[in-house]
């Protein structure tokens, strides 16, 4: 989703900008902008359609120069990717925006505007503000006061920088709904929608919270609530490498990510299991006496989160035995649901933005759940500041847009959360062992499956000249083939589906043929037999099919079928042990079919707009 820098710094700043956007890349976007304010007090804006490289090279050939200056990457909500939709938007060639999010009342905003005489250049929901924030400023003292009047009319979700260009001194921020994050340097301010961005320039840094508007000056910073009283948000240092945004010897981030999957869990593990047994206060404080309270979990989240919170609901049900529900975060927030006694509501991110699911968590606390927990990759984001509990994914920055690595931690956490719940309903010790004993022996056991990564790479020529593609599984690796479904379409824009294998003869039997592909998720479980049945009628119909399956479940390659020999492990852990396969099994169709693996088309990374 769109990347917000901006800086005020005696230095400058144009280099420090586009190095941030840079960072931001993995974020997924479509153009990029830049403005600057000179010694002249004019405003220089240089935005490129396509790659931040794009943009870095007009600079390159054209400089600016300027210690305060405003920079975004744009992923289109309202308006085509082109040059003229990119920001920083300009009002009357002073006032310069950017803005992350949607501003719902866009429509009738403008009409007032062009009422008052404003002409708009682009098509977007953002040039609203930056009009806006013109005409408030004929009636304001101070460029905050004009923003702090702006926001009050905007309806929607934003995170906002403004600047005026005559004055070099301050830009001003305003968030609600998308999150932004001021940077302490010496004799220098930095803001931006993510830490990573800011990385190279400071390691401290305050989160702005809902409502918040700012003033960011070289010197001071001045935060301002709502209601426009002084606020201080405490500024922290941040913890994460500096170089997590290395790709290293790897040809593509998602090939490391799912590489890095085995030290991902032993990282999410370490200090989390004493003497073999969870450590509670790994969710937080007061997790034994909400764990305790808890009759029901209701889960949310979107896209990949989504699935592995469908299988949490296999092992809350099955080993912890509390009743489960799961839904997608932007079907649960706008509809009335029942909120079933002493509810533990789970959202499930890897960035702790993801709007839709922020959205939900902040209506389950309007309509009674009694208590929230989040899984999540990204200390201070606001899912963890806004949760009553965290389980925090150890997975590292995360920057291929298709998940791997935040996936497979997120199965970790939500499995040591069953432990935790399960324990005060009746889990035996026993059982409770034989979990942890089971995520302990992951690491190996990932590392293991990684080695097939050339027999995997051998069958994705298969799929070259493929359109369609059909994933099967049954119980909790229903959610794996809808996963291995989703990585595929994501990444290689083949059209894939998953269906739980009993579910077959009910429509999509009707679609078998050699053109389409199946992949067949089956390791010896209880339902081995039942998925065999459903393997037969693949056959029947003349399909073909690609069988991950562990050689106690008997499968033999033959013309209508390729199995891959996935070592044996536990059932516990078997989803996420299936998951690495179907993950390389999409990274090298891609390869083939010459996609942009870590930026794939149409899509971002951390979904910061409904
Ligand atoms: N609505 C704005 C910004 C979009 C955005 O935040 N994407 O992540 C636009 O379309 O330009």
């Amino acid at each position: 989703m769109c990347g917000i820098v901006g800086a005020v710094a005696q230095r400058d700043v144009a280099d420090i900008l586009v190095e941030g956007l840079k960072r931001l890349e993995y974020r997924g976007y479509d153009s990029a902008g830049v403005a600057v304010i000179n010694n002249n007090n004019e405003l220089l804006t240089t935005k490129r359609l396509g790659k931040v490289q794009e943009l870095a090279q007009a600079l390159e050939q054209q400089p600016v120069t300027g210690g305060t200056g405003i920079a975004h990457t744009r992923w289109a909500t309202h308006g085509v990717p082109s040059e003229v939709n990119a920001h920083p938007h300009v009002s009357n060639n002073t006032i310069a925006v950017v803005h992350n999010g949607i501003i719902e009342n866009h429509q009738t905003l403008r009409s007032q505007l062009q009422g008052l005489g404003y002409e708009f250049l682009s098509q977007t929901d953002t040039e609203v503000i930056t009009h806006l924030v013109h005409h408030e400023l004929k009636t304001s003292d101070t460029l905050l006061s004009a923003v702090q009047k702006t926001v009050k009319q905007l309806e929607g979700a934003y995170g906002t920088v403004v600047m005026d260009s005559r004055d070099q001194d301050n830009i001003i921020v305003a968030r609600s709904g998308s999150p932004l994050v001021i940077g302490y340097g010496l004799g220098e301010n930095f803001i931006a929608s993510d830490i990573m961005a800011l990385l190279p320039v400071t390691r401290k840094f305050s989160y702005l919270e809902e409502g918040d508007v700012a003033q960011i000056s070289r010197f001071k910073v001045s935060i301002f609530d709502t209601n426009g009283e002084p606020v201080e948000r405490e500024a922290k240092d941040a913890n994460v490498s500096h170089d997590s945004g290395d790709k290293g010897e790897y040809r593509h981030y998602m090939l490391k990510e799912t590489y890095e999957q085995p030290t991902a869990i032993r990282n999410s593990l370490e200090g989390r299991l004493v003497n073999g047994m969870l450590d509670i206060n790994t969710f937080g404080e007061g997790a034994d006496e909400i764990f305790k309270n808890v009759e029901h979990v209701q889960i949310i989240a979107c896209g990949t989160s989504y699935h592995s919170g469908m299988v949490a609901r296999y092992w809350l049900e099955e080993l912890a035995g509390v009743s489960c529900n799961i839904e997608i975060a932007s079907e649960f927030r706008y509809r009335k649901s029942f909120v079933p006694k002493n509810s533990l509501l789970v959202t499930i991110s890897q960035s702790g933005e993801t709007a839709d699911t922020l959205a939900a968590l902040r209506l389950a606390k309007e309509i009674g759940y009694q208590s929230s927990l989040v899984i999540c990759n990204v200390p201070g984001s606001s899912l963890v500041r806004e949760s009553d509990l965290a389980f925090m994914t150890k997975a590292g920055a995360e920057i291929g847009v298709a998940s791997t690595k935040a996936f497979t931690t997120q199965l970790v956490g939500l499995l040591m959360m069953t432990v935790a719940i399960g324990q005060h309903h009746g889990m035996s010790d026993e059982k409770q062992t034989e979990i942890t004993q089971s995520l302990m022996s992951l690491p190996a056991k990932l590392d293991e499956v990684l080695a097939l990564a050339s027999s995997i790479e051998d069958l994705a020529e298969d799929f070259a000249d493929k359109h369609h593609a059909l994933f099967l599984g049954r119980g909790d690796q229903y959610p794996i083939a809808m996963e291995g479904a989703l990585k595929l379409k994501e990444i290689s824009y083949i059209h894939a589906e998953a269906y739980a294998a009993g579910e077959l003869k009910h429509g999509p039997l009707a679609l078998i043929d050699a053109e389409m592909p199946v992949i067949v998720v089956a390791p010896k479980n209880d339902l081995i037999e039942k998925l065999k049945s459903n393997v037969e009628e693949v056959r029947a119909r003349g399909g073909l099919m690609y069988v991950f399956a562990d050689s106690d479940a008997n499968f033999a390659s033959d013309d209508t079928m390729k199995v891959i020999n996935v070592p044996v492990c536990d059932d516990i852990i078997a989803p996420i042990v299936y998951t690495l396969p179907l993950q390389l099994l999409s990274y090298y169709v891609a390869i083939i079919k010459g996609t942009d693996v870590d930026q794939p088309r149409n899509l971002a990374k951390s979904v910061t707009v409904e």
